[in-house]
């Protein structure tokens, strides 16, 4: 039997009930995909791409999982399909987004998975909630450190911790 591997996933919506969504999706992954070993705070972020939308809550996850990357990739994208996910547009809203930011150290180029996540290094909504619970994880491309690729990130969309929307 393979050895596991440490995935780490980033979960993203802006439509709906993001809460509830970002929490259904992390019971589903637990189930589908392998043990959640880590998980970041929640963070709201400025929409990256279009910003003409809704802002989007982020979490990062780190999950230990005995599936290929291409398994692991297909139960990601059951997992957005269950939220209702419909591909409308490029950089659109959505309830649920599931990317695949690492494998293990694994460097994939194929046609559907590109890992590392090709946009990671310029995404502030990425590297910020993945740094917070990987720190020391060095890029398997770059050769930098999460921390460090946050302190050289361009991008001036802010993200800040979710702190509720004040309902109790
Ligand atoms: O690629 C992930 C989906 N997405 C996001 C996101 O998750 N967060 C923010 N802030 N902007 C985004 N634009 C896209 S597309």
């Amino acid at each position: 039997m393979s050895s596991p591997v440490t995935a780490y996933l980033l979960l993203g919506s802006n439509l709906g009930n993001r809460v509830a969504l970002l929490r259904d999706a992390r019971a589903r992954l637990a189930a589908t995909a392998g043990q959640v070993v880590a998980a970041s705070a929640l963070y709201e972020t400025a929409a990256w791409g279009r910003e003409d939308q809704p802002a989007f809550l982020n979490q990062a996850l780190a999950i230990e999982t005995l599936l290929s990357a291409g398994e692991l990739l297909a139960r990601c994208l059951t997992t957005e399909q269950q939220a209702g996910r419909e591909r409308l547009e490029r950089w659109g809203s959505r309830t649920l987004d599931v990317d695949i930011l690492l494998y293990g150290p694994a460097i994939i180029d194929q046609p559907d998975l590109t890992v590392p996540h090709p946009r990671l290094a310029e995404r502030r909504f990425a590297l910020l909630p993945l740094a917070e619970i990987a720190p020391q994880l060095v890029h398997p491309a770059l050769g930098l450190t999460m921390a460090d690729l946050l302190a050289r990130c361009p991008d001036p969309l802010p993200v800040r911790p979710w702190l509720g929307d004040g309902v109790l």
